[in-house]
């Protein structure tokens, strides 16, 4: 599709309730949407890097600096005919994988909305709904921790992943086992141990958790294996897989049982439908990891969670844990069954509220052929 236009917007945006992890506590998210205007279509993309660099060494301001400087130009003006070609286009910029999946996502949207297929057609889902959980971020204390977790099992979460951190980990995971004996556990320590201090979360095996999520430094594959040898409970890599490649390494190494996979950390939808397609292949389960996305992101998250590799719920919530308003028409809402709908439209099949999307910007770029 001949690219006529690319407009950034970078975008703040009031949480519910603060989200703190072993990396820090955000009271907002910052992302960038990237609109692509070709054939009189508009085509959305979220770009799900945040203000610091805690999670991802990117960040807002690296994205926009990439996206401006090097993936527009490679873009503006010419004809990108689909995902392979537009990573064929990009492979030159080292790195800057959240930047590039932002793009590639408004690509689809563009693509889907050309051929009027869903995006859960065109990468291959079959699923009408998805398993779902809830991503629970550190609180003050394992009883506050309780009622939290508790609000969401009301809610309907039939799966809850707690943020855990050296010190706060084995006391908060085993109140809440104790308090909710039958509920899907896991855990997510976001890097924050050593292969030395994680012999803390050797009682982990005790808890019945589903999995353990990347325990050991981010761009670590060699000491999870070392880990996964001493711990019955099956560890997840998210942090350390940004490529198919690295999900080949992980489980060559034997470094992890499962795979949190998510677009934005891979470079896009296309690198992890690879990775989803090598790990149904080998027999590795595979789930949808989140980034507290906006409905923009989160209808592209459903679309790819429908792949039938994805057998254990996503960090795919309602929108309602998130945002009192988003910057889509849609929201997302939790049926009984702890799933959530995967959208049928055309492209991620989500509308932009443009009052809401203006009222959250910082700063707007128009980038146009020179
Ligand atoms: O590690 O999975 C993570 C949010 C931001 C950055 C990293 C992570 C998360 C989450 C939230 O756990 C998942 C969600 O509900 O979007
Ligand atoms: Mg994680």
């Amino acid at each position: 599709m001949k690219i006529d236009s690319m407009i950034l917007h970078h975008i703040r945006m009031p949480l519910v309730a603060p989200f703190e992890t072993s990396f820090g506590r955000e009271l907002d998210r910052e992302c960038i949407l990237i609109i692509l205007h070709a054939e009189g279509l508009n085509g959305y993309g979220e770009c799900v890097a945040d203000q610091s660099p805690g999670y991802n060494y990117e960040t807002t301001g690296t994205a926009w600096h990439i996206l401006k400087d090097f993936i527009a130009p490679l873009m503006l003006g010419q004809d990108v005919k689909d995902a392979a070609d537009f990573q064929n286009r990009v492979s030159g910029i080292r790195g800057h994988h959240l930047a590039k999946a932002g793009v590639e996502m408004a690509l689809w949207d563009l693509m889907g909305k050309r051929d009027k297929k869903s995006l859960r057609d065109m990468l291959g889902g079959a699923q009408d709904k998805v398993e779902v959980g809830v991503s629970v971020g550190l609180q003050e204390s394992p009883e506050a921790l309780v009622r939290t977790v508790s609000d969401y099992v009301k809610a309907g979460y039939a799966r809850v992943k707690l943020k855990i951190k050296p010190g706060r980990d084995i006391g908060d995971a085993t109140a809440v086992r104790k308090a909710f004996p039958n509920i899907r556990l896991q855990v997510d320590a976001n890097s924050a141990y050593t292969l030395e201090t994680a012999q803390a979360l050797k009682p982990m095996d005790e808890l019945n958790l589903l999995l353990i999520e990347q325990p050991l430094f981010e761009d670590d594959i060699w000491d999870h294996h070392k880990l996964q040898e001493q711990l019955r409970t099956p560890i997840c890599l998210d942090e350390s897989i940004v490529s198919p490649r690295h999900a080949r390494y992980a489980i060559e190494m034997k470094s992890c049982r499962i795979i949190n996979i998510k677009a934005g950390r891979v470079a896009g939808l296309s690198q992890g439908v690879e990775i989803h397609d090598l790990c149904r292949a080998q027999n590795i389960p595979v789930w949808c990891g989140g980034m507290l996305e906006t409905g923009v992101g989160r209808a592209s998250n459903l679309a790819l969670a429908a792949l039938p590799g994805f057998v254990l719920p996503g960090d795919i919530s309602a929108s309602d844990r998130y945002y009192k308003r988003d910057i889509t028409h849609e929201r997302f809402s939790l049926n009984a069954d702890s799933t959530i709908d995967v959208p049928r439209g055309a492209g991620l099949g989500v509308t932009i509220d443009e009052e809401a999307l203006n009222s959250y910007t910082l700063a707007r770029l128009e980038l146009k052929p020179t």
